[in-house]
């Protein structure tokens, strides 16, 4: 990560922009608020507007040098994220060449389109503006699958792109304390430790909270992870409290100057309720060290669990109030479409998504880039 160019982080983390307007309303991409967690939704890295990425204020964090990012950065990442949807874009993608190749559209095809896209967990709403767009003047018309999967990318990208907005670290907050939440294996601790990577490499100094008390193999994956990253890490004993555990990693943090908390989580099933109890008593205790903690709330979503993503979304947002998603596993997966279900149905940041296991799997979600991908377009 060190050879990262400091143009690369000001698009993974923008900075808190005070002066910015209020949100315009859906679809166009909203701006962020002030003192919000949230930045204007930015272009894919290969598009021109990609340079008008909020600039990272100078009085809060180091300017970068350079803005120029490696040329091959955005092109590998392109890559990983098309052959990690390749299963969503080919299930989607062969239905779409199986119902319009050589056919008029009528209703039936428009019907079996909708088929393809609910099955591939696109969501109805979205399924249907999908078809709508599809039929539009084009009835009894033969149609080009190329057009068809043109038309799901152009409207996928306009879902998504309200909701692909970085995370805001504000280097006002000292420490900015990011707590990590999700269910069981969905890559809480695994993305923390990615992070961490992009963090440190951006010269911010990261503590790791390892909050999964229960088990003491994360207690000491997240351990690797620091040692990995450099970060600095705050653990107990495993079977210790979680809430003490956050009092004891807030005050550390403060104490000795860090810039950014990470706080990792026991996997919870969202119909666990003593869990989930648990987890707003991590919250009450951040609140009581900084009225503002946590600054921004992480649901860390499994791509492969496909729609039981809605209700995690649902439910933790109720009991943690989740400020931005990360969706990972959508290599291998043949739900990606799911993205589109949840930006559909809560309008909530998407900040990043993994594509593997890797430390340099994540990315700052780009709703072009995705579009395309799910839909198989080069
Ligand atoms: N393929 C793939 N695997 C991932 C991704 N993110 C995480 N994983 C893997 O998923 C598994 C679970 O990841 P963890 O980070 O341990 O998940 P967790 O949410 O911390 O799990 P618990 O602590 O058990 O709740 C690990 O094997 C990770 O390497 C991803 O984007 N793609
Ligand atoms: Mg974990």
């Amino acid at each position: 990560m060190s050879d990262q160019k400091p143009g690369f982080f000001k698009r993974l983390f923008g900075a808190a922009t005070p002066d910015q307007p209020s949100p315009p309303p859906v679809p166009t991409p909203p701006e962020a608020p002030a003192g919000a967690f949230g930045a204007p939704a930015i272009a894919p890295d290969r598009a021109p507007e990609a340079e008008a990425a909020p600039a990272l204020v100078a009085s809060q964090a180091p300017a970068p040098a350079s803005a120029a990012p490696p040329a091959t950065e955005p092109r590998s990442w392109w890559r990983k994220l098309k052959e990690g949807l390749s299963r969503s874009s080919s299930q989607i993608g062969q239905g779409i060449v199986d119902l319009f190749t050589k056919r008029k559209l009528d209703e039936a095809a428009l019907e079996d389109l909708e088929d393809i896209l609910v099955r591939a967990d696109l969501g109805v709403a979205a399924a249907t503006r999908i078809t709508e767009a599809v039929g539009k003047g084009r009835y009894d018309k033969e149609i080009d699958p190329g057009e068809v999967k043109a038309i799901l990318a152009a409207e996928v990208e306009r879902t998504l792109a309200p909701v692909a907005r970085p995370l805001v670290v504000d280097a006002t907050k000292k420490p900015f304390v990011i707590l990590v939440i999700g269910v069981n294996g969905s890559g809480k601790t695994t993305t923390i430790g990615k992070l961490a990577a992009k963090l440190t490499a951006q010269g911010r100094s990261v503590l790791l909270a390892a909050g999964d008390t229960f088990r003491a193999a994360a207690i000491e994956q997240l351990k690797i992870w620091a040692a990995r990253t450099g970060a600095a890490i705050v653990a107990r004993d495993q079977g210790a409290d979680a809430a003490g555990l956050a009092f004891d990693a807030l005050k550390n943090a403060q104490e000795s100057g860090a810039d950014i908390v990470l706080m990792d989580t026991a996997g919870r099933l969202q119909n666990r309720k003593e869990l989930m109890d648990e987890l707003e008593k991590v919250v009450r205790v951040m609140k009581k060290i900084d009225a503002e903690a946590p600054h921004a709330v992480l649901l860390v979503l499994d791509a492969t669990v496909g729609q039981n993503a809605l209700q995690q979304v649902e439910i933790f947002s109720r009991v943690a109030g989740v400020t931005g998603l990360v969706m990972t596993k959508l290599d291998g997966t043949a739900k990606g479409g799911i993205l589109v279900a949840i930006a559909d149905r809560f309008g909530l940041p998407v900040h990043f998504i993994g594509v593997g296991e890797g430390v340099d799997d994540l990315e700052p979600f780009q709703a072009r880039d995705f579009a395309r991908a799910i839909a198989g377009l080069e």
